[in-house]
């Protein structure tokens, strides 16, 4: 039976999963959207054929409704999640689960209490083949245990209002779950320093900035967060393990020489960057959901865990201290 799903917040995002949903997504039928922005909920309702249900609870409540994506803003998903939870159904919530550790673990309770899984969380990047090639190097032993990992993550622009804190929030959330992905180790502290400014970083936000973090074992972390770099999306790692080195991330597609030179393209943002992993990530949330398990990916521990990394940033920026991470007990 196909899995009527509705898209709860369909900016840009949203309106990409939309369409995966509609056009690619094997075993799902998107039925229904949900915006604030009612004119935007109408124009994509039309644009797919699908109900407009402009109260993202009713949707939630809905019983035509299966399972939900919810692509709103971070601030909103505690209360949507909750709702999800409450009325049982299966969601995949967008990276970040939410804003602070303390709501996260409100979630992580709430689905331990149910006692089954309902809630995958976006991290798109741990469905993509480089991150699961380096993964598999990591795991196999074959370059003995790892030392540093060097990361730079860097866009072209940010969109209007972006704060040091969303930086954390919502890019560098993704370099920490990729540390936890990549090394299947928790982070134990952060410490965060900025260099000088870019002239390109709009009024509020240090961009770029450096975070360096510790892992369990005493892996070392660092990444560049470069976030109006002007001209293109790029994200890369390079581990350093005792016996070998690897690196993800540098080229993706094709790499040209001819009489004017050597070279590639660099792709323009995530939408692109990650499509693929996107596209993965669907396909097995849905397969999960058809068959019952509901989670094929990260969960709501990896959500929480990402949220308690981000909030110890925030705070090494606004101190320049080194600050460790305690995530309590696992429920
Ligand atoms: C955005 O929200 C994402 O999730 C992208 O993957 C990230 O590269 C970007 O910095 C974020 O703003």
């Amino acid at each position: 039976r196909q899995v009527r799903v509705a898209v709860l917040g369909v900016g840009m995002m949203g309106q990409d999963h939309a369409r995966r949903l509609a056009t690619l997504t094997v075993g799902a039928e998107l039925v229904a959207v949900s915006d604030v922005d009612v004119a935007r909920t109408d124009a994509v309702a039309a644009e797919f054929g699908v109900r407009a249900i402009h109260d993202p609870k009713a949707a939630i409540a809905d019983p035509e409704v299966d399972a939900l994506v919810i692509a709103t803003p971070g601030f909103t998903h505690e209360e949507l999640v909750l709702l999800a939870l409450e009325a049982g159904k299966p969601v995949l919530c967008e990276k970040p689960l939410t804003t602070s550790p303390e709501t996260s673990r409100r979630i992580v309770e709430k689905e331990a209490e149910l006692g089954r899984p309902l809630v995958q969380v976006g991290f798109m990047r741990r469905f993509d083949t480089g991150y699961q090639q380096l993964r598999s190097l990591i795991e196999s032993g074959e370059y003995g245990a790892p030392l540093f990992l060097h990361c730079a993550h860097r866009n072209a622009t940010t969109p209007p209002n972006f704060s040091s804190e969303q930086l954390m929030l919502d890019s560098v959330v993704h370099e920490v779950d990729s540390v936890r992905f990549l090394t299947g180790e928790e982070i134990v502290a952060v410490r965060v320093i900025a260099p000088r400014s870019t002239t390109a970083a709009p009024e509020g936000l240090l961009d770029p900035q450096f975070v360096i973090m510790e892992t369990e074992s005493g892996v070392l972390v660092d990444v560049e967060i470069f976030v109006n770099t002007t001209f293109g999306y790029e994200v890369r790692t390079e581990l350093v393990a005792e016996k070998g080195q690897a690196r993800i991330g540098l080229h993706e597609g094709i790499v040209t020489q001819s009489a004017a030179g050597w070279g590639g393209s660099i792709t323009k943002d995530f939408k692109e960057r990650f499509g693929a992993a996107y596209d993965l990530e669907f396909q097995r949330w849905i397969d999960a959901v058809r068959a019952g398990t509901n989670v094929d990916g990260p969960g709501v521990w990896d959500g929480y865990a990402a949220a308690a990394v981000c909030a110890a940033g925030v705070e090494s920026l606004k101190t320049g201290q080194r600050v460790e991470v305690d995530l309590g007990a696992r429920p």
